[in-house]
């Protein structure tokens, strides 16, 4: 069987995609196996250059066919931040959080709309790249909810379903997450290959 690198350093986004990749027929394997990668800077302005840019650095160092993915969450009262700088805006997940809520703080509820947004690229050794897109929209909440998932999952809230991700269980949220969404996409084109 075919290797499957996911090029992730994040804990949070590699259960999720292991999951949703488990019925394919490749042997996925983390980034753990090449304790010798290189670090990648993410130097691109948009997820789909910061996808392309993992994928295919990591594809050409392992030599294996090689899945990156890169997200964030875009919040509209903050004109899109903290966006492609998501896992930048502060130290760690809870500082992050309280960050976002300090600073949407005199927001109104029906101004708190927000999006996660995902690309995955998938890279071949010579450097052929697919790319697919996935987003979910959401409110930012007021306070943190849920002990799930990883990230801004506690404070991403989704009308429809009356629950923060961070609430829902692997499976439910893989099913309607950006993520989830853009890893289905990739899962068609690989399989139509
Ligand atoms: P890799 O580059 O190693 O994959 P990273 O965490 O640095 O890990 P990104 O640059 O793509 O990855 O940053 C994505 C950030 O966006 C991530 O750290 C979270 O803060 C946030 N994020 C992305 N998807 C999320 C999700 O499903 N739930 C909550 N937060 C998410």
């Amino acid at each position: 069987m075919r290797k499957l690198v996911v090029a992730t350093k994040n804990l949070g986004k590699a259960r999720e995609i292991a999951e949703m990749m488990a019925d394919m027929p490749f042997e996925i394997v983390s980034l753990a196996d090449y304790p010798d990668a290189p670090e990648v800077q993410e130097s691109g302005a948009t997820f789909t250059e910061n996808a392309i840019i993992k994928a295919t650095a990591y594809a050409r160092f392992t030599g294996e066919l090689v899945l990156a993915d890169d997200s964030g969450l875009e919040v509209d009262a903050l004109g899109g931040a903290p966006g492609v700088l998501s896992s930048r805006f502060a130290p760690t997940d809870s500082e992050r959080n309280q960050r976002l809520l300090d600073l949407l703080h005199d927001v109104a509820n029906d101004k708190r709309t927000a999006r996660f947004r995902c690309v995955v690229a998938v890279a071949e050794p010579d450097g052929d790249t697919l790319t697919c897109e996935g987003s979910v929209e959401g409110l930012i909440s007021r306070e943190p909810k849920g002990e799930n998932g990883f990230g801004y999952d506690p404070v991403f809230y989704v009308p429809e379903l009356d629950k923060h991700f961070a609430e829902l269980t692997p499976a439910q949220k893989n099913a309607l997450s950006h993520r989830g969404r853009a890893l289905e996409k990739a899962k068609a084109m690989l399989a139509a290959r």
